[in-house]
Order: structure tokens, then C-alpha cells, then sequence
């Protein structure tokens, strides 16, 4: 017994000493900094930028890949763009609006990056590559399948190289039967299964406006770079990083696809199409301007619809202020009567409903309904132009719309940062020109001397090849 008592007592002292011992370490560890640097005693916003630090060799064209390394250079990455020596971006030159200006759709995707000229198919063009794939942290690109490694910058060829470097694609389709395909934006939103679900019910099928397949993967792109890069941090090695364009576009539709299995187990309540009697076939059907949640909407006319085309807004009969939108819209009666009561008794009346609702919305401007049931708690968006969304200030004044001077095109509107964070402000700054800091990367980033930089001009690796002299007229 005595034996027993003074064997609690032993283990009762070593689990104390233990648990002092983790208390000394714990704080030891907090004293050492856990490895990490001391909180920055610097002002918000004065202590660099998230990004800082980050060299992403960028070899991205069009708009999904630009896409996503505009945002990690607003989150202040070096980002150097190679460029077809007297080419460059093809989309500098499309849908034009300046004569002889980069356009818009290549300003607005390539703004805060460096511009390099290199062509990857010359010898000396290749040996300059190489030396960026040692220097930065991160390969963007998103050439047709193949292309990449037909220029020799094969994953093997990269990580032997530089271990440490993060390789970053988009493609249109993932590995499977369309592995090998060129991809659009709207290729990808057919194949991602947006366009079947969007439109109406008895019209074809629709593409939206909204860059789901570009932008949209550039977008998840970005966050598989940043994952990689911290990452890289307790591994010390990057890796390769794939979005499909397809895969993008479904992820952004998912709910599409949770309708598709909920057919099995009957029809789509919410959809205008039950409570019109019309049957459900095998697939997820479009549906209109239906609201994708469980709270109906659909866009209603506004005062003025007649001659604007956007005078409109979105309403929606979110349940728990049904009681203020019956007040609102002169139905008070429809408060208590068990047709309208509850939702799901008005589920197969919602386009008397919205009829109903549209009477009163055309009374006012989309901002005055908006005014109205904003005061009201009651869920409504006005439908803004691009216009209405280019003069708006409070958009310039948070930032996701900003002005910026090009040497060339003069002052231009972009989409600034739509991310924001507190200690990390945007760096909003135009596209450059093509080839713009060609010298400088290769003396500032890469150190060629001067004699080497004579070298490479003078092999044409850097600049477009000479036009050949017109043929004499015989
Ligand atoms: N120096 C020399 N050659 C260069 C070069 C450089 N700096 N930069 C690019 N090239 C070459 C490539 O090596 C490639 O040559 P090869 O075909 O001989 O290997 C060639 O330019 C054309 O590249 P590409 O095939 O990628 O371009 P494309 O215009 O024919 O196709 C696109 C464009 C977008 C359909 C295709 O790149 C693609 O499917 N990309 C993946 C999906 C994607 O991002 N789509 C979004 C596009 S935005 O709507």
C-alpha cells in the first residue's frame, strides 16, 4: 500500500517537473521569435508589400495567365514578362481603340510588370532564360500544350536549374482526352458547364459576360502560387502547379452541378420552371434569372426601362422581410393569406409575384428602390452599366477602379486590386511597353556586363529580326 502511495506521489512530481518543462520551452521558443521575425513595429501599410521579395518569370499571353500575375504584382511581386522580340503579347495589338497604343485589353492585364524581349527559340535567348529560371522564384505561363517544352524549359530542365522554383500553368482541359486542346475563354465555359445552365429555359445556351474561364482560373492560379510558395517554405523546394480552364470554370459553377444530383430525388422547387408545371428533364436546366439560392429573385423593370436598357434591378423575397415587401408593394393581404404566407406556398406563384412586385418597382429608378428597400433590409442590386460602374467613386476611392497614365495611350481606367489588404497596399501602375526594361533586367536582375550586353544585342536574341527590303518591282 505504502509502496503504492509513494508511486503516485513519485509520478505526480515527474508529471509536474514535465509540464514546468514545456511551460520553459513554450516560452523559450516565444522569446527566440518561434522562428519567425518580430511583429513589424512599422505604421500599417509602411512595412512592404506582401509580395515583396518575389520574382515571378512571367511567359503568360491573352488574359488568363495575365490575369493572375497582374495580382501578385499588386501584391508587390516583381513580375518580368517575356515578350516576343517586335511582337510581343499578341493582345497589344487587338481590339485596337489607339492608333499605334497598346490596347486596352493588354494595359488592363498587365499593369505594375516589367516588359523583356527575349525570343525563346535562339540560342543566346535560351542562355538568358536560364539564367532568369536561377533568378526568380516563380514560372507563369500559359503557352498551348507543349509549347513550353518545346522551347526546352522542360520541369526537369527548370528544377535543375533552381529546386526552388514554383511552375505555374493554365491549361485548358487537365490530363484526359482533351489534354492537348487550344482554349478560349468560352471554349471553357461550354466544357465547364456554365453555359449549359445559363440562358433561359426555351432559349440556346449562353456565355456570360464575366471572365470565368480567363480571369477566373488566372484567379485560381494565384492562390496555388501563393500555397506553393509557402510551402516552398518548410520544404525548400517549388513545384508545378496546374489549372484547367475547364476545372476553374466548374469549381465557379458547383452549384449547378448540386442541382444535377438533387434531380434524382425530385424537381428543382426553387426553379420558375416547377411552379410553371413545366417537367424537369435529365439535367440541370437553365434558369433565367431564377436566384441560385434558396431565396427566389428575378430582375424587374424600373422607371425608364422603355428607353434605358439597364433599368432594371434584382429583387430578391428573402423570407424573413416577406412581411415589408407585402407592406411596400400594397399587399398587405398576402401577409397572412395561406397562398403567400410561406415560401413554399409561394414557390408556384413567383412569376405572379414578381409581376406583381415589377408594378411597384416601375414606379421608381433602380436607385430609388434600391434606397427604399436597403431601408427596409430587403435584398435588391441595381443593374449598373459599365458606364455607371466607370463613374462611380466610391469605386475610385477604395481603388478597384483606377486611372493611370500610359506614355503612348495617354490616361486609361483599370481594375485595380479587388483583394485588399490591410498592411499590404495595391501597387496600381500601367502596363509597360514592350521590351521597356529589357536593359534593365539584364544588367540590374541578371548582372551582364557591358561587354556581354553588346553580345546579346548583336545576336538577335532580344530583338525583332530585321524586315527584308522590299523585292525591286520587275
Ligand atoms: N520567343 C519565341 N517564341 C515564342 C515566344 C518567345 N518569346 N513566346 C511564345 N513563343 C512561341 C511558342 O513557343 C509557340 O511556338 P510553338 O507552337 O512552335 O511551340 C508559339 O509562340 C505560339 O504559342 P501558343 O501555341 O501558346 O499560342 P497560340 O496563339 O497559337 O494559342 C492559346 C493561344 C491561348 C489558344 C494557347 O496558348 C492555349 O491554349 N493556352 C492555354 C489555355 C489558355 O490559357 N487559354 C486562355 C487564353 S485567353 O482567352
Amino acid at each position: 500500500m505504502a509502496t503504492k502511495k509513494k508511486a503516485k506521489a513519485k509520478s505526480k512530481v515527474a508529471a509536474k517537473k514535465s509540464a514546468r518543462k514545456v511551460v520553459k520551452l513554450a516560452a523559450k521558443k516565444l522569446a527566440a521569435g518561434n522562428g519567425l521575425p518580430r511583429p513589424s513595429s512599422k505604421p500599417w501599410g509602411q512595412a512592404g508589400r506582401a509580395l515583396e521579395g518575389v520574382k515571378i518569370l512571367d511567359f503568360t499571353h491573352v488574359q488568363s495567365g495575365p490575369t493572375c500575375t497582374q495580382l501578385l504584382a499588386y501584391m508587390g511581386a516583381d513580375v518580368i514578362k517575356v515578350e516576343r522580340p517586335g511582337i510581343g503579347d499578341i493582345t497589344r495589338g487587338q481590339l485596337r481603340d489607339v492608333k499605334g497604343a497598346d490596347s486596352l485589353y493588354f494595359t488592363m492585364l498587365n499593369g505594375s510588370k516589367r516588359s523583356i524581349t527575349i525570343d525563346s527559340k535562339h540560342a543566346k535567348g535560351k542562355e538568358i532564360l536560364d539564367r532568369l529560371v536561377r533568378e526568380c522564384d516563380v514560372l507563369v505561363e500559359n503557352f498551348a500544350p507543349g509549347a513550353l517544352d518545346r522551347m526546352g524549359l522542360t520541369f526537369e530542365h527548370i528544377h535543375k536549374l533552381n529546386p526552388r522554383m514554383v511552375v505555374a500553368s493554365v491549361k485548358g482541359f487537365g490530363p484526359g482526352p482533351y489534354e492537348d486542346c487550344k482554349v478560349y475563354e468560352n471554349v471553357a465555359q461550354c466544357a465547364g458547364g456554365s453555359a449549359s445552365t445559363t440562358g433561359f429555359r426555351d432559349g440556346p445556351p449562353l456565355v456570360t459576360g464575366a471572365q470565368i474561364g480567363d480571369s477566373g482560373t488566372g484567379l485560381h492560379l494565384a492562390l496555388g502560387i501563393v500555397s506553393a510558395l509557402y510551402q516552398r517554405i518548410r520544404t525548400g523546394r517549388g513545384q508545378k502547379v496546374l489549372c484547367a480552364m475547364q476545372d476553374g470554370v466548374l469549381n465557379l459553377a458547383r452549384v449547378k452541378l448540386r442541382d444535377q444530383q438533387r434531380l434524382a430525388h425530385g424537381p428543382l422547387t426553387e426553379y420558375s420552371q416547377h411552379g410553371e408545371g413545366i417537367p424537369f428533364g435529365k439535367a440541370t436546366p437553365r434558369a433565367g434569372n431564377d436566384s441560385g439560392g434558396g431565396q427566389p429573385g428575378w430582375i424587374l423593370k424600373c422607371k425608364g426601362w422603355e428607353n434605358d436598357p439597364d433599368a432594371y434591378i434584382y429583387f430578391i423575397t428573402q423570407a424573413p422581410v416577406w412581411g415589408a415587401i407585402c407592406d411596400l408593394i400594397g399587399k398587405p393581404e398576402w401577409k397572412t393569406d395561406a397562398d403567400y404566407a410561406t415560401p413554399p406556398a409561394r414557390l408556384p406563384r413567383l412569376r405572379h409575384i414578381f409581376d406583381t412586385i415589377e408594378q411597384w418597382t416601375m414606379t421608381m429608378t433602380k436607385f430609388e428602390v434600391m434606397e427604399t428597400c436597403n431601408n427596409l433590409d430587403i435584398p435588391v442590386g441595381p443593374i449598373l452599366s459599365m458606364k455607371e460602374i466607370a463613374e462611380e467613386q466610391s469605386l475610385r476611392a477604395t481603388g478597384t477602379v483606377v486611372e493611370v497614365d500610359h506614355p503612348t495611350r495617354g490616361k486609361y481606367l483599370t481594375v485595380g486590386n479587388p483583394i485588399k489588404l490591410s498592411d499590404s497596399p495595391a501597387d496600381v501602375r500601367r502596363s509597360p511597353l514592350l521590351g521597356e526594361h529589357t536593359d534593365e533586367i539584364l544588367r540590374k536582375v541578371l548582372g551582364y556586363s557591358e561587354k556581354e550586353l553588346a553580345e546579346i544585342k548583336a545576336s538577335g536574341a532580344i530583338t525583332a529580326p530585321e524586315k527584308p527590303a522590299k523585292a525591286e518591282a520587275a
